[in-house]
Protein backbone atom coordinates (compact mmCIF):
# COMPACT_ATOMS: atom_id res chain seq x y z
CA UNK A 1 0.00 0.00 0.00
CA UNK A 2 1.23 3.67 -0.73
CA UNK A 3 2.39 5.68 1.96
CA UNK A 4 1.24 9.42 2.62
CA UNK A 5 2.82 12.46 4.12
CA UNK A 6 2.00 15.83 4.91
CA UNK A 7 1.97 18.25 7.01
CA UNK A 8 0.72 21.98 8.24
CA UNK A 9 2.43 24.77 9.93
CA UNK A 10 0.93 25.59 13.40
CA UNK A 11 1.87 29.51 12.53
CA UNK A 12 -1.45 30.96 12.85
CA UNK A 13 -5.48 29.62 12.65
CA UNK A 14 -5.70 27.84 9.48
CA UNK A 15 -7.78 28.95 6.77
CA UNK A 16 -10.00 28.40 4.28
CA UNK A 17 -7.03 27.68 2.17
CA UNK A 18 -5.60 25.24 3.92
CA UNK A 19 -8.82 23.09 4.35
CA UNK A 20 -9.47 23.34 0.70
CA UNK A 21 -5.21 22.66 -0.52
CA UNK A 22 -4.58 20.48 1.51
CA UNK A 23 -6.81 18.87 4.61
CA UNK A 24 -9.91 17.69 1.79
CA UNK A 25 -7.29 15.77 0.15
CA UNK A 26 -6.15 14.23 3.69
CA UNK A 27 -9.93 12.66 4.68
CA UNK A 28 -9.98 11.48 0.97
CA UNK A 29 -6.50 9.92 0.63
CA UNK A 30 -6.81 7.92 4.39
CA UNK A 31 -9.32 5.71 2.36
CA UNK A 32 -6.68 4.03 0.41
CA UNK A 33 -3.13 4.96 1.33
CA UNK A 34 -1.62 4.26 4.72
CA UNK A 35 -1.80 8.29 5.91
CA UNK A 36 0.97 10.07 8.17
CA UNK A 37 -0.49 13.87 9.00
CA UNK A 38 1.77 15.98 10.94
CA UNK A 39 2.13 19.36 12.82
CA UNK A 40 5.22 20.92 11.35
CA UNK A 41 5.43 22.77 14.18
CA UNK A 42 9.62 22.71 13.63
CA UNK A 43 8.76 24.95 10.43
CA UNK A 44 6.61 26.89 11.97
CA UNK A 45 9.09 28.45 14.21
CA UNK A 46 11.15 29.98 11.09
CA UNK A 47 9.41 32.98 12.15
CA UNK A 48 9.42 33.87 15.21
CA UNK A 49 6.41 32.73 17.01
CA UNK A 50 4.91 33.49 21.39
CA UNK A 51 5.51 29.98 22.78
CA UNK A 52 1.94 30.16 24.39
CA UNK A 53 0.66 30.83 20.81
CA UNK A 54 2.35 28.14 19.56
CA UNK A 55 1.44 25.72 21.74
CA UNK A 56 -1.95 26.85 21.09
CA UNK A 57 -2.16 26.68 17.73
CA UNK A 58 -0.67 23.50 17.72
CA UNK A 59 -3.72 21.70 19.53
CA UNK A 60 -6.29 23.72 17.53
CA UNK A 61 -4.35 22.39 14.09
CA UNK A 62 -4.51 18.87 15.83
CA UNK A 63 -8.19 19.68 16.24
CA UNK A 64 -9.11 20.75 13.30
CA UNK A 65 -7.60 17.35 11.57
CA UNK A 66 -10.36 15.32 13.75
CA UNK A 67 -12.61 17.92 13.25
CA UNK A 68 -12.36 17.74 9.38
CA UNK A 69 -12.86 13.25 9.46
CA UNK A 70 -8.83 12.62 9.85
CA UNK A 71 -9.35 9.24 11.63
CA UNK A 72 -6.93 8.29 14.00
CA UNK A 73 -8.20 5.12 13.57
CA UNK A 74 -6.47 5.10 9.58
CA UNK A 75 -4.26 7.38 9.63
CA UNK A 76 -1.55 8.83 12.26
CA UNK A 77 -1.72 12.44 13.50
CA UNK A 78 1.57 13.75 15.11
CA UNK A 79 3.44 16.68 16.19
CA UNK A 80 6.58 17.02 14.10
CA UNK A 81 9.15 18.42 17.06
CA UNK A 82 7.84 14.63 18.83
CA UNK A 83 9.37 12.28 16.24
CA UNK A 84 13.33 13.66 16.87
CA UNK A 85 14.40 11.65 14.00
CA UNK A 86 12.71 14.73 11.68
CA UNK A 87 15.42 17.41 13.13
CA UNK A 88 17.95 14.80 12.66
CA UNK A 89 17.79 13.89 8.94
CA UNK A 90 16.83 17.59 8.67
CA UNK A 91 20.72 18.22 9.69
CA UNK A 92 21.68 15.21 7.52
CA UNK A 93 19.92 16.71 3.79
CA UNK A 94 20.56 20.16 4.60
CA UNK A 95 24.47 18.93 4.19
CA UNK A 96 23.71 17.80 0.76
CA UNK A 97 21.18 21.05 -0.48
CA UNK A 98 23.08 23.27 -2.33
CA UNK A 99 23.02 27.21 -1.82
CA UNK A 100 21.91 27.90 -4.99
CA UNK A 101 18.88 25.37 -4.61
CA UNK A 102 17.85 27.50 -1.81
CA UNK A 103 18.30 30.60 -2.70
CA UNK A 104 15.76 29.85 -6.04
CA UNK A 105 12.61 29.09 -3.65
CA UNK A 106 10.03 31.17 -4.29
CA UNK A 107 8.71 31.04 -0.74
CA UNK A 108 11.79 31.88 1.74
CA UNK A 109 11.87 35.11 -1.20
CA UNK A 110 8.21 35.97 -0.57
CA UNK A 111 8.45 35.15 3.14
CA UNK A 112 12.19 37.22 3.84
CA UNK A 113 11.02 39.72 1.37
CA UNK A 114 11.55 43.69 3.19
CA UNK A 115 12.87 42.02 6.57
CA UNK A 116 16.25 42.93 8.07
CA UNK A 117 16.74 39.89 10.19
CA UNK A 118 16.13 36.51 8.35
CA UNK A 119 16.32 33.33 10.91
CA UNK A 120 18.72 30.86 9.03
CA UNK A 121 16.08 27.81 9.43
CA UNK A 122 13.89 30.24 6.57
CA UNK A 123 16.66 29.63 4.38
CA UNK A 124 17.27 25.65 4.93
CA UNK A 125 13.48 24.77 5.76
CA UNK A 126 12.82 22.84 2.39
CA UNK A 127 15.70 20.39 3.89
CA UNK A 128 13.91 19.83 6.67
CA UNK A 129 10.42 19.38 4.40
CA UNK A 130 12.65 17.12 2.60
CA UNK A 131 13.41 15.04 5.89
CA UNK A 132 10.12 14.60 6.71
CA UNK A 133 9.13 13.34 3.55
CA UNK A 134 11.50 10.54 3.30
CA UNK A 135 11.46 9.67 6.59
CA UNK A 136 8.49 7.85 5.90
CA UNK A 137 9.75 7.26 2.20
CA UNK A 138 6.65 8.93 0.94
CA UNK A 139 4.93 7.92 -2.48
CA UNK A 140 2.39 10.69 -2.17
CA UNK A 141 2.05 14.50 -0.65
CA UNK A 142 -1.15 16.42 -0.84
CA UNK A 143 -0.48 20.08 -0.56
CA UNK A 144 -1.54 23.08 -2.47
CA UNK A 145 0.04 24.63 -5.47
CA UNK A 146 2.99 26.79 -3.24
CA UNK A 147 4.10 23.39 -2.08
CA UNK A 148 5.42 22.21 -5.77
CA UNK A 149 9.10 23.87 -5.31
CA UNK A 150 9.79 22.24 -2.54
CA UNK A 151 8.61 18.86 -3.55
CA UNK A 152 10.72 19.19 -6.54
CA UNK A 153 14.07 20.03 -4.28
CA UNK A 154 12.52 16.74 -2.40
CA UNK A 155 12.73 14.70 -5.46
CA UNK A 156 16.32 16.26 -6.34
CA UNK A 157 17.42 15.07 -2.79
CA UNK A 158 16.51 12.04 -2.59
CA UNK A 159 18.02 11.22 -5.94
CA UNK A 160 21.53 13.00 -5.07
CA UNK A 161 21.45 10.55 -1.75
CA UNK A 162 20.52 7.55 -3.74
CA UNK A 163 23.18 8.66 -5.90
CA UNK A 164 26.16 8.95 -4.15
CA UNK A 165 25.15 6.55 -1.03
CA UNK A 166 23.15 3.91 -3.02
CA UNK A 167 19.57 3.20 -3.13
CA UNK A 168 17.13 4.33 -0.09
CA UNK A 169 14.65 6.35 -0.50
CA UNK A 170 11.42 6.58 -2.77
CA UNK A 171 10.94 9.88 -4.80
CA UNK A 172 7.49 11.29 -3.73
CA UNK A 173 4.66 12.80 -6.23
CA UNK A 174 2.67 15.76 -5.05
CA UNK A 175 -1.07 15.59 -4.97
CA UNK A 176 -2.27 18.79 -6.00
CA UNK A 177 -6.13 19.04 -6.13
CA UNK A 178 -7.15 20.22 -9.91
CA UNK A 179 -9.43 23.17 -8.57
CA UNK A 180 -8.68 25.39 -5.34
CA UNK A 181 -4.44 24.22 -5.23
CA UNK A 182 -4.42 28.24 -4.84
CA UNK A 183 -7.04 29.84 -3.13
CA UNK A 184 -6.18 34.00 -3.48
CA UNK A 185 -6.77 36.62 -0.71
CA UNK A 186 -9.85 37.86 -0.40
CA UNK A 187 -8.50 41.58 -0.43
CA UNK A 188 -5.79 40.94 -2.85
CA UNK A 189 -6.50 37.88 -5.77
CA UNK A 190 -2.25 38.23 -6.92
CA UNK A 191 -1.51 37.09 -2.90
CA UNK A 192 -2.41 33.46 -1.87
CA UNK A 193 -4.51 33.44 1.00
CA UNK A 194 -2.42 33.26 4.19
CA UNK A 195 -3.32 32.35 7.75
CA UNK A 196 -0.20 34.41 8.63
CA UNK A 197 -1.23 37.61 6.59
CA UNK A 198 -2.08 40.39 9.07
CA UNK A 199 -5.24 41.63 7.91
CA UNK A 200 -8.04 38.87 8.74
CA UNK A 201 -10.19 40.08 5.85
CA UNK A 202 -8.00 38.66 3.51
CA UNK A 203 -8.93 34.97 4.94
CA UNK A 204 -11.40 33.02 6.07
CA UNK A 205 -10.42 30.83 8.99
CA UNK A 206 -11.68 27.52 10.17
CA UNK A 207 -13.16 29.25 13.21
CA UNK A 208 -14.85 32.11 11.94
CA UNK A 209 -18.33 32.52 13.05
CA UNK A 210 -21.14 32.21 10.61
CA UNK A 211 -22.04 36.45 10.75
CA UNK A 212 -17.88 36.94 10.50
CA UNK A 213 -18.17 34.61 7.48
CA UNK A 214 -20.50 36.18 6.07
CA UNK A 215 -19.27 39.64 6.47
CA UNK A 216 -15.58 38.71 4.78
CA UNK A 217 -17.29 37.43 1.84
CA UNK A 218 -19.48 40.17 1.13
CA UNK A 219 -16.66 42.54 1.51
CA UNK A 220 -14.32 40.29 -0.71
CA UNK A 221 -12.81 42.76 -3.58
CA UNK A 222 -14.60 41.72 -7.07
CA UNK A 223 -13.96 43.74 -10.30
CA UNK A 224 -16.40 46.61 -11.16
CA UNK A 225 -18.43 43.88 -13.61
CA UNK A 226 -21.59 41.20 -12.72
CA UNK A 227 -21.12 38.25 -14.62
CA UNK A 228 -20.18 35.25 -12.74
CA UNK A 229 -17.54 33.92 -15.21
CA UNK A 230 -14.51 32.06 -14.62
CA UNK A 231 -11.50 33.79 -16.25
CA UNK A 232 -8.01 33.84 -13.35
CA UNK A 233 -6.49 36.00 -16.35
CA UNK A 234 -9.56 38.65 -16.58
CA UNK A 235 -11.32 38.06 -13.17
CA UNK A 236 -8.86 36.90 -10.74
CA UNK A 237 -11.09 38.00 -7.63
CA UNK A 238 -14.54 36.05 -9.02
CA UNK A 239 -12.47 33.37 -10.37
CA UNK A 240 -11.42 32.75 -6.83
CA UNK A 241 -14.83 33.02 -5.26
CA UNK A 242 -15.67 30.39 -7.81
CA UNK A 243 -13.00 27.57 -7.23
CA UNK A 244 -13.83 28.08 -3.03
CA UNK A 245 -17.66 27.38 -4.09
CA UNK A 246 -16.80 24.61 -6.80
CA UNK A 247 -14.45 22.35 -4.53
CA UNK A 248 -16.63 23.48 -1.32
CA UNK A 249 -20.02 21.88 -3.39
CA UNK A 250 -18.77 19.66 -5.78
CA UNK A 251 -20.03 21.75 -8.43
CA UNK A 252 -18.15 22.51 -12.01
CA UNK A 253 -16.79 25.90 -12.58
CA UNK A 254 -19.01 25.51 -15.74
CA UNK A 255 -22.47 24.55 -13.34
CA UNK A 256 -21.82 27.54 -11.41
CA UNK A 257 -21.50 29.67 -14.73
CA UNK A 258 -25.15 28.70 -15.80
CA UNK A 259 -26.72 28.99 -12.40
CA UNK A 260 -25.83 33.06 -11.79
CA UNK A 261 -26.11 33.43 -15.50
CA UNK A 262 -27.46 37.46 -15.49
CA UNK A 263 -28.00 37.42 -11.65
CA UNK A 264 -24.88 39.17 -11.13
CA UNK A 265 -22.29 39.36 -8.16
CA UNK A 266 -25.17 39.66 -5.06
CA UNK A 267 -26.42 36.27 -5.16
CA UNK A 268 -23.38 34.57 -5.66
CA UNK A 269 -21.90 36.42 -2.75
CA UNK A 270 -24.67 35.41 -0.63
CA UNK A 271 -24.60 31.59 -1.52
CA UNK A 272 -21.29 31.33 -1.48
CA UNK A 273 -21.01 32.66 2.12
CA UNK A 274 -23.98 30.16 2.62
CA UNK A 275 -22.13 27.45 0.97
CA UNK A 276 -18.96 28.18 3.40
CA UNK A 277 -20.92 27.78 6.34
CA UNK A 278 -22.75 24.69 6.06
CA UNK A 279 -19.13 23.14 5.87
CA UNK A 280 -17.63 24.71 8.87
CA UNK A 281 -20.36 25.12 11.19
CA UNK A 282 -20.82 21.42 11.79
CA UNK A 283 -16.60 21.84 11.46
CA UNK A 284 -16.33 23.97 14.31
CA UNK A 285 -19.18 22.20 16.46
CA UNK A 286 -17.18 18.85 16.62
CA UNK A 287 -13.90 20.78 17.19
CA UNK A 288 -15.54 22.67 20.08
CA UNK A 289 -16.07 19.06 21.92
CA UNK A 290 -12.68 17.33 21.00
CA UNK A 291 -11.03 20.79 22.49
CA UNK A 292 -13.01 20.04 25.60
CA UNK A 293 -12.83 16.30 26.10
CA UNK A 294 -8.49 16.54 25.49
CA UNK A 295 -9.26 13.23 23.11
CA UNK A 296 -6.56 14.98 20.64
CA UNK A 297 -3.70 14.83 23.38
CA UNK A 298 -4.11 11.10 23.52
CA UNK A 299 -4.21 10.97 19.47
CA UNK A 300 -0.95 12.66 19.40
CA UNK A 301 0.84 10.72 22.03
CA UNK A 302 -0.61 7.02 19.73
CA UNK A 303 0.62 9.31 16.64
CA UNK A 304 4.12 10.48 17.97
CA UNK A 305 5.05 6.56 18.90
CA UNK A 306 3.68 5.36 15.56
CA UNK A 307 5.76 7.52 13.79
CA UNK A 308 8.57 7.07 15.71
CA UNK A 309 8.77 3.38 14.73
CA UNK A 310 8.71 4.05 11.49
CA UNK A 311 10.88 6.75 11.52
CA UNK A 312 14.13 5.49 13.53
CA UNK A 313 15.10 2.79 11.41
CA UNK A 314 15.03 4.79 8.38
CA UNK A 315 17.47 6.76 10.00
CA UNK A 316 19.61 3.86 11.10
CA UNK A 317 19.99 2.77 7.61
CA UNK A 318 20.73 6.95 6.24
CA UNK A 319 23.19 7.34 9.08
CA UNK A 320 24.87 3.70 8.21
CA UNK A 321 24.87 4.46 4.69
CA UNK A 322 26.74 8.36 5.05
CA UNK A 323 29.37 6.65 7.03
CA UNK A 324 28.47 7.32 10.72
CA UNK A 325 30.47 4.94 12.82
CA UNK A 326 27.98 2.16 14.81
CA UNK A 327 28.84 1.82 18.25
P1 LIG B 1 1.84 30.61 6.43
O1 LIG B 1 1.06 31.81 6.01
O2 LIG B 1 2.10 30.56 7.90
O3 LIG B 1 3.03 30.34 5.60
P2 LIG B 1 -0.07 28.95 5.08
O4 LIG B 1 -1.45 29.41 5.38
O5 LIG B 1 0.50 29.26 3.75
O6 LIG B 1 0.89 29.40 6.24
P3 LIG B 1 1.02 26.30 5.35
O7 LIG B 1 1.19 25.73 6.70
O8 LIG B 1 2.24 26.85 4.70
O9 LIG B 1 -0.10 27.42 5.34
O10 LIG B 1 0.34 25.26 4.38
C1 LIG B 1 -0.33 24.10 4.77
C2 LIG B 1 -0.94 23.44 3.57
O11 LIG B 1 -2.01 24.23 3.08
C3 LIG B 1 0.03 23.27 2.41
O12 LIG B 1 -0.24 22.05 1.77
C4 LIG B 1 -0.29 24.41 1.51
O13 LIG B 1 0.04 24.16 0.17
C5 LIG B 1 -1.78 24.52 1.70
N1 LIG B 1 -2.24 25.87 1.46
C6 LIG B 1 -1.88 26.97 2.18
N2 LIG B 1 -2.48 28.06 1.69
C7 LIG B 1 -3.23 27.64 0.64
C8 LIG B 1 -4.07 28.32 -0.29
N3 LIG B 1 -4.25 29.62 -0.21
N4 LIG B 1 -4.68 27.59 -1.24
C9 LIG B 1 -4.52 26.25 -1.32
N5 LIG B 1 -3.72 25.56 -0.48
C10 LIG B 1 -3.07 26.24 0.48
N1 LIG C 1 6.13 23.42 4.06
C1 LIG C 1 4.78 23.01 4.21
C2 LIG C 1 4.48 22.33 5.51
C3 LIG C 1 5.20 21.05 5.57
C4 LIG C 1 4.97 19.91 4.77
C5 LIG C 1 5.93 18.94 5.17
C6 LIG C 1 4.03 19.61 3.77
C7 LIG C 1 6.26 20.77 6.37
N2 LIG C 1 6.69 19.50 6.14
C8 LIG C 1 5.98 17.70 4.57
C9 LIG C 1 4.11 18.34 3.19
C10 LIG C 1 5.06 17.41 3.58
C11 LIG C 1 3.86 24.16 4.02
O1 LIG C 1 2.76 23.94 3.75
N3 LIG C 1 4.29 25.36 4.16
Amino acid sequence: MKQVLSGIQPSGFLTLGNYIGAIKNYVLLQESYHCLYMMADLHAITVPQEPAALREQSESVACLYLAAGVDPEKSTIFLQSAVHAHAELGWLLTTLTYMGELERMTQFKDKSAGKESIGAGLFTYPSLMAADILLYNADLVPVGEDQKQHLELTRDLAHRFNTRFGETFTLPEGFIPQVGARIMSLDDASKKMSKSNPNPGSYIALLDSPDVIRKKISRAVTDSGREVKYDPAAKPEVSNLMSIYATLTNKSLADIEAQYEGLGYGPFKKELAEQIVAVLEPLQNRYVEIKKSGYHLDVLRKGAGQAAEKAEPMLTLVKERMGFLKL
